[in-house]
């Protein structure tokens, strides 16, 4: 993995869908205008479940393919590894990070931390990138933990200058200046794509904002 492909990083369910769009319309928007990478996150009391998860996975994985965009599975690594996806996310209630390792030989592994502790098991396992978040006030994830702002990702960034860092949470394109500024290699979004009125312009908004701080 490069770490470039962290700079806008789209995380995506049928449940982050305003009720009038199509999921896979706003993905091959997202992909048209230049996202980098793409989590596969179906989440949440209406989430697809059996086949028609699985043909949504497929189906996401193929436009991923299309427009040479890693595909990441959140959390269920038996659908990543059945799919041959590019990698697998995990937090730190999902699955112990060493078990995931042994389990995706060398699939690319991304990792939440929230303190020094997670972020040096994440490093010890080989986790090629963590996640640092929730940054800002989030209303994609009900069971986020409080807002952390910036501090923690200033504090890996410091003592690990060359790990790739996503950051997520909260971040839209009038915050995430501040992140890049921090010290992220990029930033991790669901709603300011998929609530966005205008994807193109906001993907290029966000590219922008991350070369702006390189
Ligand atoms: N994980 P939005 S916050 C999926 O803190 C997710 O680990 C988080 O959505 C974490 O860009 C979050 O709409 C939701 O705030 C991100």
């Amino acid at each position: 993995m490069k770490r470039e492909d962290l700079q806008l990083y789209f995380i995506m369910g049928t449940s982050n869908v305003p009720p009038q769009q199509q999921p896979i319309y706003i993905l091959e928007k997202a992909l048209q205008a230049g996202i980098t990478m793409f989590q596969f996150r179906e989440k949440g009391p209406h989430a697809l479940t059996g086949l028609a998860y699985e043909q949504f996975a497929r189906q996401c994985q193929k436009l991923c393919h299309q427009y040479n965009v890693p595909f990441i599975v959140n959390d269920d690594i038996e659908l990543a590894i059945r799919l041959e996806a590019d990698g697998v996310h995990i937090g730190q209630d999902d699955f112990p990070v060493g078990e995931a390792r042994k389990k995706i030989g060398n699939m690319i592994l991304g990792v939440s931390v929230h303190c020094e502790e997670e972020l040096q098991i994440a490093i010890n396992h080989q986790a090629d990138y963590v996640g640092i978040g929730p940054i800002f006030p989030t209303s994609s994830k009900s069971d986020a933990r409080p807002p952390c702002g910036t501090s923690f990702l200033q504090q890996a960034r410091s003592l690990h200058p060359e790990l790739p860092i996503v950051a997520i949470g909260g971040i839209n394109c009038t915050n995430a200046q501040t992140v890049f500024q921090t010290g992220a290699d990029g930033v991790a979004v669901i709603s300011a794509i998929c609530e966005s009125e205008d994807v193109e312009h906001t993907v290029n908004t966000f590219r922008s904002l991350s070369c702006i701080n390189k």
